[in-house]
């Protein structure tokens, strides 16, 4: 406990004037570790402070985790080939991840989080939703948590703090590294009007791209956009719910355990494809995707399912239970071959995907999604 802590307002308004005002328009935060991984790794090996570090398996398939921000310099990215990374910064330090231990310190940074607040919504490894709405001071209270987690764990991280989540995710993410950012919704709107709508988390690249060809390119153009045209574009609820997100506008509540069903990737092809072994390749692929993405959030589901949609639009998904959770890209990727190869498509295939669901977390409650939307897949909860 601490003074900040000590200092909740109970009945948060009549008392405390211009106060109600800054904590109910200030009522959420998102926190997110900056590099995590690698910064885990450089806290056990700090002679490497300073050096372009990524965290890449070994394999020939291996993708990067993360990468120190002194490499991304040289244009290393999470899901990047590890190959591919070596190419571009040879002189990087690669190191293995070690899942175990970045599982050990995200449950001592997020018991330090719980320690301030009542109300945490763990999404991932590294980042979590705080209701902020109790604190006397969210700015402060921040400030607090931050300190108290990097002396813990020195672990730096990047605060959003906003009157709903929506905003508070897209403002943590604005400054990173160490960025400390608070917009009410209009300086929000304001700030990222510029910017493409795939930078609100649940406007994903096929959303933006089908946008695009509708001239809505930034997000200015989106909330100005009539909704009546979104509606006939998107149907009802998504065509407003685009609209509400341009206009960085989200009720969604700061809940203590969200259950996350499933994760899929899926590709519709350019071309429809009868060559087994592109699809195999295809397949693998994604399935290296959507483990990544799943260790990341520490989610691991028991079924492994795959879709396929021919030729003539005709989709069949076939699935398989494991005995126990994974995210292991090399089982989950083995079994959806050879889901696909007893199938064996009869005609070309115009999509294919691969899903893991039944998803629970180890150590932390299951969440939401990535930064940015979900790049290419399909989380069942969006933000
Ligand atoms: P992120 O928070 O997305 O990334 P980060 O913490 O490395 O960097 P930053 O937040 O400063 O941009 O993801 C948290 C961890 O999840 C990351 O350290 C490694 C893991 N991860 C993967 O394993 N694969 C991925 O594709 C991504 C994006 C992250
Ligand atoms: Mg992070």
């Amino acid at each position: 406990m601490n003074d900040v802590l000590v200092a909740r307002c109970a009945g948060r308004g009549a008392r405390f004037g211009q106060m109600s005002v800054e904590s109910s328009e200030l009522s959420t935060a998102h926190v997110d570790c900056d590099a995590f991984y690698v910064s885990v790794e450089l806290n056990r090996r700090p002679e490497l402070r300073g050096l372009p570090v990524v965290v890449a398996g070994s394999g020939p398939r291996a993708v990067v985790t993360t990468a120190s921000y002194e490499a991304r310099r040289f244009g290393v990215g999470s899901a990047m080939p590890a190959a591919r990374a070596r190419r571009l910064c040879p002189q990087a330090v690669f190191l293995p991840p070690d899942g175990a231990h970045y599982r050990e310190v995200s449950q001592r940074m997020m018991e330090i989080v719980r320690s301030h607040v009542d109300r945490v919504e763990v999404v991932g490894l590294d980042e979590a939703y705080l209701d902020l709405s109790d604190l006397y001071s969210p700015r402060a209270a921040m400030r607090r948590i931050l300190a108290d987690v990097a002396a813990a764990t020195e672990l730096v991280c990047s605060v959003g703090i906003g009157p709903n989540k929506l905003v508070a995710k897209v403002a943590s993410d604005a400054e990173k590294p160490a960025g400390f950012v608070v917009l009410t919704r209009e300086q929000a709107c304001a700030r990222f009007a510029g910017a493409a709508p795939g930078l609100v988390p649940g406007i994903g690249p096929k959303t933006a791209a089908r946008l695009d060809t509708m001239g809505l390119r930034t997000l200015r153009d989106l909330a100005r956009a009539p909704e009546q045209l979104l509606v006939e574009r998107f149907g009802p609820n998504h065509g407003r719910e685009l609209r509400r997100r341009a206009r960085f506008e989200h009720d969604g509540e700061v809940s203590e355990a969200r259950k996350v069903v499933s994760e899929s990737r899926e590709t519709t092809f350019d071309e429809d494809i009868g060559d087994p072994a592109r699809l195999r390749d295809a397949l693998r692929e994604m399935a290296g995707q959507l483990c990544a993405s799943l260790a990341a959030h520490d989610h691991h589901g028991r079924t492994i399912a795959i879709k396929v949609r021919l030729d003539d639009f005709s989709t069949v998904t076939r699935a398989r239970t494991m005995a126990a959770p994974t995210c292991d890209a090399e089982q989950v990727t083995r079994v959806a071959l050879a889901l696909l190869e007893e199938y064996s498509p009869p005609q070309p295939v115009r999509l294919l995907g691969v899903r893991v669901a039944g998803l629970a977390s180890r150590g932390v409650p299951t969440g939401g999604k990535r930064r940015g939307g979900d790049p290419a897949g399909q989380l069942e909860l969006p933000v």
